[in-house]
């Protein structure tokens, strides 16, 4: 089984995704929990590349580029040997953030941003995609709070420092693209306390993928 979490920033993503991992190892199951970017060796490089505050000037085609390299490394040294495993993979951001990041928010042809997808999945696709949906305003916020905790912002604050309506037309994004994928793509409101949003995501995966939990 393979289970992408996707929405703006400081959704709650890492912390939902850590919570369902536990919750599946307490039953037993094998669990491999992996990002993008970042997941493999070389997405680590490509991860710093993307971003650093300093690389502001960053092509958007040059971005697309850097991000789909990752993912096809990602997939081939690490998502399909972990399925193949039998692990359950739980994925903190995937091919969604692309068609909403550099589709909805960067303006490239989210066509093109299919098309190029399916090359970097190889034919890995999740089971099952859940959006957690926040307020970006209530995201950023969040973000910031968390980042002055453990200076990330100095390493990767690149998207953090994009204006407020480019987070708006993500989430936007989002919505539209989980409407547009009902069968894979799931929504959950993550505006309230943390034991609440966990409580949707069970309800989401006991749902669709009842065999897990
Ligand atoms: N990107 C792209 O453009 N194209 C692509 O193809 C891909 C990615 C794959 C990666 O960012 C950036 O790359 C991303 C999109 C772009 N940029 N943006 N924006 P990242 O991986 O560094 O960060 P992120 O994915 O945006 O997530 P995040 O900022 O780390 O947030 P999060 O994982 O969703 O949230 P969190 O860390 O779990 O929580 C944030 C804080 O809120 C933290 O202090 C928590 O304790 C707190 N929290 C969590 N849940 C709650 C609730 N329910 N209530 C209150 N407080 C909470």
């Amino acid at each position: 089984m393979f289970v992408t979490f996707e929405g703006i920033e400081g959704t709650g993503k890492t912390t939902q995704i850590a919570r369902l991992r536990d919750h599946l190892e307490s039953r037993g199951r094998e669990v491999f929990l992996t990002r993008e970017p970042g997941g493999s060796r070389v997405g680590r490089e490509l991860r710093q590349m993307l971003l650093h505050v300093n690389n502001s000037d960053l092509t958007a085609i040059t971005e697309l580029f850097l991000y789909l390299a990752d993912r096809a490394q990602h997939v081939a040294q690490v998502v399909r040997p972990q399925l193949e495993a039998g692990r359950v993979v739980l994925c903190d951001r995937f091919a969604d953030s692309t068609i909403v990041y550099q589709g909805f928010g960067r303006g490239l042809d989210i066509d093109m941003l299919r098309q190029l997808n399916e090359v970097a999945v190889d034919g890995v696709w999740p089971d099952l995609t859940i959006v957690l949906d926040l307020d970006p305003e209530v995201g950023l916020e969040r973000a910031t709070r968390r980042n002055s905790e453990d200076g990330k912002a100095m390493a990767e604050g690149r998207f953090e420092a994009e204006h407020l309506s480019f987070h708006r037309r993500i989430r936007e994004g989002y919505l539209t693209w989980a409407a547009l994928n009902r069968d894979r793509i799931k929504v959950a409101d993550a505006s309230s306390g943390s034991d609440e949003v966990f409580g949707r995501v069970r309800a989401l995966i006991e749902s669709h993928l009842p065999g897990l939990a």
